[in-house]
């Protein structure tokens, strides 16, 4: 026999609406976890006999091993082929462009995120689906459903391939491709964007520092941007991946990125400064002395795409998730572009992209993509600004200063509270949901409420309903706030604020965003006590 099936009973524990699993290493590796797991995502989606799956990961510990434990079940579940990239890796982008350009129907990426990695940190198995993108709510609720009934899965036991050698491999009846998880993705991105432009830029002592954090982009970056691009050698840096991610958290955001920060405001600083997290979906966008936060960026790109010449026949329209700030909504009314509004969570945004109804998509959670995939893209992100930056002749700070000019500020902060008693911070939603019928009117720390929901969004393509996306509170002025549990911690709950107020008066536009957003903060607090009911002072982070 050189086939096993296994008696198991529902272990995953998968949250239902969540697009996979991410749970502690360890976790991850107790016998027969991943398997399970593995065998509901095969079963949820109607099996995988004669099917062709993409798979790979973001290189984190634990990822290699569980790699060859995919392509086992898969070649005993009856999968035609699988592609996976070198050495079990693959970013999370170049997953969903690969599932597309081979026309596979579907993929398992292994990756926990911006998470960190390590035998005690986290590791994430998800399902993507043959438009490359992440799971829709129908798909995600039928692998959970069967996480709850499972009863055996099955692994191929008569052999393993090589993920270091690239080329043809058989395990069983299943071909596998080992692929270098680089080139495609590499030719996709110069197919979008004027690599002459950028390259000139570049050689013309332009000055870059990439951030890949230790993890899957640094492979990526230094193709593109120092071989192909011409960029000097140490543009990229941290960019071996790591399966610990160096010890840190490769999360692209002020306070894991401090050293990239920091650098950012030094005297000699780069001209641009980007980092890219744990899977290379994230990004940050750095100038001297100047963050760019994700919301401002997504209007940016929006305003400025055309400059490259994947876009150079404009935008079908642009999407955010809902707090996203409004930055993006007003440069779509400006150019006369559809705009929507969707929940957090990318797999909102495929419906609108497959429908052709938008080209650009972006989160606050320093996510930015376009239709080129199903994923967001840090490092399509960079190359982006860069290409806009490169034609435009601005810099970083003053492509923001005429951004704001033009369209007014949308001051943005998220503040995060993180490891909360689930307990107190669900009672902080419940509590706060309970009362907003009655908050119109009502004042708040000397700011007046206007209108206060839960946020609920109907699909304009296929007509189906997502409730309970998030709380929100609107100000008279134009301030809001919306609250939400985060959905992708692994410990405790992360409660999330998201504080946004509109500033069109020119003088006022370069102000610290959390000076300019006191009066909401101060507005939030009075609404739901967080200090006093977490015996927190301050938030965890504030991006
Ligand atoms: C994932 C999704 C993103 C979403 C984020 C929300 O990000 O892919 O679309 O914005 O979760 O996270 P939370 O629920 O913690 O606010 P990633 O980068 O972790 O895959």
């Amino acid at each position: 026999m050189t086939q096993q099936t296994v008696a198991t009973t529902p272990i995953a524990g998968q949250k239902p609406g969540t697009s996979g699993l991410r749970k502690k290493t360890r976790v991850f590796m107790a016998p027969g976890y991943l398997e399970n797991y593995v065998q509901a995502i095969f079963d949820g989606i109607g099996g995988v006999a004669g099917k062709t799956l993409v798979i790979g990961g973001d290189g984190r510990y634990f990822n290699e091993t569980a790699t060859g434990t995919i392509l086992a079940m898969a070649a005993a579940n009856g999968a035609a082929r699988c592609i996976v990239g070198q050495g079990g890796l693959l970013s999370t982008p170049a997953a969903s462009h690969l599932i597309r350009t081979r026309g596979a129907d579907g993929g398992l990426i292994l990756s926990a995120s911006h998470n960190p990695g390590g035998p005690d940190a986290d590791f994430g198995v998800k399902y993507n689906g043959p438009n490359g993108g992440p799971a829709p709510e129908a798909v995600t609720a039928a692998i959970h459903a069967r996480t709850l009934d499972i009863t055996e899965y099955h692994v191929f036991t008569g052999g393993a391939v090589a993920l270091d050698r690239l080329g043809q491999a058989r395990l069983g009846n299943m071909a596998v491709e080992v692929v270098d998880p680089v080139a495609d993705y590499a030719a996709l991105m110069e197919e979008l964007f004027d690599f002459e432009a950028i390259s000139a830029l570049l050689r013309g002592g332009f000055r870059v520092r990439f951030d890949a954090m230790h993890a899957v982009t640094g492979p990526y970056a230094r193709e593109i941007l120092e071989t192909r691009l011409g960029a000097p050698a140490g543009t990229v840096v941290n960019a071996v991946p790591d399966p610990t991610f160096g010890g840190g958290h490769p999360d692209p955001n002020p306070v894991w990125a401090a050293d990239l920060m920091a650098r950012m405001q030094a005297e000699d600083a780069p001209d641009f400064g980007a980092a890219s997290d744990g899977d290379g979906d994230r990004n940050m966008i750095l100038g001297r002395n100047c963050y760019v936060g994700p919301s401002d960026s997504l209007a940016v790109l929006a305003d400025r795409a055309h400059l490259a010449p994947g876009y150079a026949g404009g935008l079908a329209g642009v999407a955010r998730s809902m707090p996203t700030s409004a930055a993006a909504d007003r440069v779509a009314e400006a150019r006369g572009m559809a705009c929507y509004e969707t929940p957090t969570g990318w797999k909102f945004f495929g419906n609108l992209l497959d429908a052709g109804r938008v080209t650009l998509c972006g989160e606050e959670s320093a996510g930015t993509g376009s239709a080129h995939v199903r994923e967001k893209d840090g490092l399509w992100a960079v190359l982006l600004w860069l290409n806009i930056l490169a034609v435009s002749g601005k810099s970083v700070a003053g492509l923001m200063t005429d951004h704001w000019a033009r369209y007014g500020r949308n001051y943005y902060s998220r503040h995060d509270y993180e490891g909360v008693d689930s307990a107190v911070a669900e009672a902080i939603m419940a509590d706060l949901e309970a009362r907003l019928d009655d908050l119109p009117g009502a004042q708040a720390a000397g700011l007046t409420v206007a209108r206060a929901d839960v946020f609920s969004y109907h699909d304009p393509v296929d007509g189906s309903v997502a409730t309970a996306q998030g709380l929100r509170v609107f100000f008279e002025g134009g301030a809001r706030v919306v609250l939400r549990l985060s959905g992708t911690g692994t410990e405790g709950a992360t409660l999330r604020l998201y504080l946004e107020r509109l500033e069109t008066d020119a003088g006022a536009l370069h102000q610290d965003p959390q000076a300019a957003l006191a009066p909401v903060i101060a507005a939030t607090e009075a609404l739901t006590g967080i200090a006093a009911r977490t015996g927190r002072r301050a938030p965890d982070v504030m991006t």
